[in-house]
């Protein structure tokens, strides 16, 4: 999150002889050592670049409280389905019996990363252990996971990750540095018991000897692009242990993007640092929610299709395709990406619910996915009234308008202001359209019948104007 000198810590070996050997002694590499705790903005720019113009990612919260699916001894449970564990306090031996139930048959990896990719979908972000402790990959440090605990028996992350890289897209995971299975972790207080007095000194040896090998498991094993930490505001965990962190996974793969919930950084559900002091973390996360302005920093809003993350049966809230459009466009007008949830059910299906609104939001990316895609929030303002953002396309003379409002006959907007020769669309309508300017009321756009017949959509419409002059 911060730019600052580059501090390489050079451990140069010294060789020392007292004579010269008859065969020259080879000399010692150098060994560098990077604070990756302070990178160069360059560096740090080159890193993020991918991510940046991706704008939209698959966000997956799947594991064995897909089992109870938000229901516990036959009620329905209240709050998000993967915390069920927690809300009812329900025993670890009673919750480790919905691990060995867990067995998603009709799980499919490929489908999966065509309907993300489909959707418009640049990255994948899946849980590969959320707080309840069960490991979706066969863990070498514990055998609470989906080969030796589960009757299912495959590598799930395994599937996505090489699904993910014949796709061309990339592969990330969500990890919870909070534990509720774990005994040095918060298995003593999850279920409210009182903290044992060394608590600290149990959770730092977690960190060492549990979180640390695991993550290391992940990053060797799936080549995650994107490492996204939760869980991060339990009181034994500490901002000095949050820096060491983001430094050990960036040694372990240098190019990887984390989130700022490695560390104690973040304020909240808005989702970015409280200041500007030296918290770890490449981006900001606003959850349930799109940060309410532009910011110099970077960031990502996560986001649910209904209210859960973790699959619950009787959640059926669902936000509409035109909302989740909407959120997805309101996020790229300021500057952020959008990372939206599905949580699949304990079989291993998409629910429907969710399967159509992905269906629906791939279409209108199809036709409109340029005003999102490797844009930036225009200086000139990110929107105008409640229904209409802007975007530009990076380095490029062409704007984007989006109204969420179906335009009439004009469409009218005081924000740009073409040069005489610019040339005014309707992203899905051939026809360059007929415009005008005045300074008393700013851009009118005539919009025929036939070019909104041709866009064929009811969730948001795109007018691409080319600047002639920036
Ligand atoms: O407690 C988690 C929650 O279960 C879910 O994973 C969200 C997603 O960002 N993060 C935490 C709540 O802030």
């Amino acid at each position: 999150m911060k730019t600052l000198q580059f501090a390489v810590l050079t451990a140069l070996l010294v060789t020392s002889c007292k004579q010269k050997p008859k065969a020259e002694e080879k000399k010692a590499e150098p060994k560098e050592t990077v604070n990756y705790l302070e990178e160069p903005k360059e560096a740090f720019d080159e890193r993020m670049a991918w991510w940046r113009d991706a704008r939209f990612g698959m966000f997956i919260h799947w594991g064995a409280y897909a089992v109870p699916a938000g229901r516990y001894e036959g009620k329905e449970v209240n709050g998000i389905g993967e915390w069920i564990m927690h809300n009812v306090k329900i025993p670890i031996d009673i919750y480790e019996g919905y691990a060995k139930e867990f067995n998603p048959t009709a799980f499919n990896a490929e489908e999966w990363v065509t309907r993300m990719k489909n959707a418009g979908m640049k990255y994948m972000v899946i849980t590969s252990k959320h707080h309840d402790g069960f490991c979706l990959w066969d863990s070498g440090v514990t055998d609470y996971d989906i080969i030796d605990f589960s009757p299912y028996d495959k590598d799930i992350l395994k599937a996505l990750s090489d699904a993910c890289k014949a796709q061309g897209v990339k592969f990330g995971l969500y990890h919870s540095i909070m534990d509720w299975h774990h005994p040095d972790a918060q298995a003593d207080t999850y279920a409210g018991g009182e903290p044992s007095e060394n608590n600290e000194e149990r959770f730092a040896d977690y960190l060492e000897s549990y979180l640390k090998p695991q993550l290391k498991e992940l990053v060797g094993n799936y080549d995650p692009a994107i490492l996204w930490f939760d869980g991060e505001w339990e009181k034994e965990f500490t901002h000095e242990q949050g820096q060491e962190l983001y430094q050990y996974v960036r040694e372990l793969k240098p190019g990887i993007i984390i989130n700022n919930r490695v560390d104690k950084g973040r304020k909240g559900m808005q989702g970015m640092n409280k200041d500007d002091s030296d918290y770890a973390g490449d981006f900001g996360t606003p959850e349930q929610e799109i940060l309410d302005g532009i910011s110099d920093l970077d960031w990502e809003s996560c986001m649910t299709m209904n209210d859960t993350w973790g699959y619950k049966t009787d959640d059926r809230n669902w936000k509409s395709s035109a909302e989740l459009v909407r959120n997805l466009v309101d996020a790229a007008a300021k500057g952020g990406n959008y990372l939206l949830n599905i949580g699949p059910d304990a079989s291993g299906n998409i629910p429907e619910a969710s399967m159509k609104r992905l269906e629906d939001i791939g279409e209108w990316m199809k036709v409109n996915g340029e005003a999102v895609y490797g844009t930036e929030s225009p200086k000139s303002g990110y929107k105008e009234g409640d229904n209409i953002r802007f975007t530009r396309k990076k380095g490029t003379p062409f704007y984007y308008a989006v109204t969420f409002e179906k335009p009439g006959k004009t469409f009218q907007v005081e924000k740009l202001k073409p040069e005489e020769g610019s040339e005014v669309v309707l992203l899905g309508y051939e026809q360059p359209l007929e415009w005008n300017y005045s300074e008393e009321s700013g851009l009118t756009i005539s919009v025929p019948e036939e070019a909104l017949r041709a866009t064929g959509n009811t969730l948001a419409w795109t007018f691409k104007i080319k600047m002639v002059t920036d």
